[in-house]
């Protein structure tokens, strides 16, 4: 992994409807993030937060996209920001934020590649699509719409479309799907390590699997870690928790095989929320995985 890492902070809480997710950077960074990481040997630039606009005052119902020119608005701005991490040749560390920020983060960073592997660790697919959302939060759209799917505003950030093929993407920790994520997943197949197969395999097969699976097809890999993946007793901070996560350790270690591996090339932490958290729990364990990911060891 590169030797000097760029972190910035997107406050978004405009792709869902729960305040506080816009002070998940803060939390983070209230977490020693910084300091954490640099005592692992890293060259840490924080280049702070970027801005996000308002939330819209009326909801289009029939658009079933909330907030949508304000979260295009910030993906722009993101993805330039994180264009430029990656040109200078750092290691792009983003901090969310809800987790529609990952159209902004793969526009910055897919076209350094020409196959970009996308592991999305999540309770959720965010594979939806306005027809098939049931809230129209743009949070649950974020892996559809860099596949070219739905909005063009949101599928065209950074003036290309897609950022992902379907068969360089892995979901880990799913467990809550909507009916049309389904179908998508099972019409296209794409590779998902639902928590029935964490459970059956253990997470390190699941992520022997992974590494394998993608280190072939592709020149680099996105992490995209939205901490609702993880069990809601280990991470109470989030807005959408869903009983029966990941655990704890299975993170860990999941982190720590990637760090042996040596593929991520990026990576987002999304979705902490400090307002719905105990004792900043979320944002200090955000940090622990982020070292785990950068090759702490415990011994
Ligand atoms: N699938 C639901 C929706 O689209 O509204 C919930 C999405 C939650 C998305 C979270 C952040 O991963
Ligand atoms: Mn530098
Ligand atoms: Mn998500
Ligand atoms: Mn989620």
């Amino acid at each position: 992994m590169k030797k000097n890492i760029s972190i910035l902070g997107v406050p978004m809480d405009l792709g869902q409807t729960r305040r506080g997710v816009n002070m998940g950077p803060s939390a983070i960074r209230y977490a020693d993030v910084v300091e954490r990481i640099e005592k692992l040997g890293y060259e840490v630039h924080d280049m702070d937060d970027i801005e996000i606009g308002k939330a819209e005052r009326l909801h289009d119902a029939e658009l079933n996209l909330r907030n949508l020119k304000a979260v295009a608005d910030a993906s722009e701005i993101l993805a330039s920001k994180v264009n430029e991490i990656v040109e200078k040749g750092d290691f792009p560390l983003i901090l969310g934020g809800d987790h529609s920020i990952a159209i902004g983060t793969l526009a910055g960073v897919s076209k350094h590649y020409k196959n970009l592997g996308v592991i999305w660790y999540d309770a959720h697919g965010d594979l939806n699509i306005p027809e098939t959302s049931p809230s129209g939060n743009i949070h649950g759209m974020p892996l559809a719409a860099s596949l070219g799917l739905g909005n063009e505003t949101l599928t065209n950030i950074g003036g290309y479309c897609p950022k992902v093929k379907y068969e360089n993407i892995v979901l880990i920790g799913a467990r809550d799907l909507d009916e049309g994520e389904r179908e998508l997943i099972k019409e296209k197949g794409i590779k998902v390590y639902t928590m029935h197969e964490i459970d059956r395999m253990g997470m390190t097969r699941v992520i022997e699997e992974t590494i394998e699976y993608l280190k072939d097809r592709t020149d680099g890999v996105h992490l995209s870690l939205d901490l609702d993946g993880l069990d809601p007793n280990d991470c109470p901070g989030v807005g959408t928790p869903v009983m029966g996560g990941i655990s704890y350790r299975e993170s860990h270690l999941a982190m720590e095989m990637l760090a042996e591996s040596g593929i991520i090339t990026s990576a987002e932490f999304v979705e902490v929320n400090p307002i719905l958290d105990d004792k900043n729990k979320t944002a200090d364990v955000a940090v622990g995985l982020m070292c785990s990911l950068f090759g702490e060891k415990l011994l």
